[in-house]
């Protein structure tokens, strides 16, 4: 399908974003941008970014606006397609209003999960670095344990999946991101989606993308 599509996806950690965006660009032909699957790819090439982002990410605080910023506009202007995903970004009212200045956004997708099932989801979760696969001890297990399943590479742990560092993370979120929230609803553009489940959610997230898709190819 001929996607011309910009849009963000918010939720708080271990919310779903990116097993949810990976089954969205696989029904659309969108690019995907993760901030965090970005910076801890900056982390293990230990890029200056990197070097820098660590011991934010570590200790479940958010990098800085203006480095943040910065690193995500160069990420943008990477991008050769006109329709793509973010997830992770923007975190914080100055973000939103940044990118809201440089690009059109059509649609803001707010994931809905109870912080208890999150909590539980986040402590077994295993990710392939290089494509930002997440994989669960109960949820989209590896065909053979402790390997991606397409690439057949080792699985990692999340330096700030720590039970202290998740609930760090999570209060930041409620602080910081809430008015992102706020911004969005504002602009008319949100559309949010509440769960237990990506099983439950995703369908209804790529159902209501179809319904943008094809408004955006009539036009
Ligand atoms: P990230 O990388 O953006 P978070 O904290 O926003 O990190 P996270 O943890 O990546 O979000 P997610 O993508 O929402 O969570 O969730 P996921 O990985 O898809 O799912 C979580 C787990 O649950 C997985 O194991 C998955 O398999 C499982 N799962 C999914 N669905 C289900 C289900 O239905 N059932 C079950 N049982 N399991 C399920 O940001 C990291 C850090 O980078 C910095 C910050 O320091 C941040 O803390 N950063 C920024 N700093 C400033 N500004 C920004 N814009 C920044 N962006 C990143
Ligand atoms: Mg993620």
């Amino acid at each position: 399908m001929n996607t011309v599509l910009k849009a963000v996806i918010l939720g708080a950690p271990g919310s779903g974003k990116g097993t949810i965006s990976n089954r969205i660009i696989k029904a659309f032909n969108m690019e995907y941008i993760s901030s965090g699957d970005r910076l801890r790819q900056n982390i293990k090439e230990k890029t200056a970014i990197g070097l820098e982002a660590t011991k934010y990410i570590n200790d479940g605080k958010l990098l800085p606006d203006d480095l943040m910023i910065k690193f995500i506009t160069e990420e943008l202007s990477k991008v050769r397609s006109n329709s793509w995903l973010l997830d992770g970004f923007p975190r914080t009212l100055q973000q939103a209003q940044q990118l809201w200045k440089r690009e059109t956004l059509d649609l803001a997708i707010n994931l809905v999960v109870p912080f208890s099932v999150i909590l539980e989801r986040v402590e077994g979760r295993m990710v392939h670095l290089p494509s930002g696969r997440a994989y669960n001890s109960t949820f989209n297990i590896p065909k053979n344990p402790g390997f991606d399943d397409v690439t057949g590479e080792p699985l990692t742990k999340r330096e700030d999946d720590k039970p202290e560092v998740v609930k760090k993370r999570l209060a930041v979120y409620e602080e910081m991101t809430r008015p992102v929230i706020e911004f969005y609803r504002e602009q008319g553009i949100l559309k949010e989606f509440h769960g237990e489940t990506s099983d439950a959610i995703s369908p209804q997230v790529i159902n209501v993308m179809s319904g943008y898709i094809k408004q955006a190819q009539k036009t």
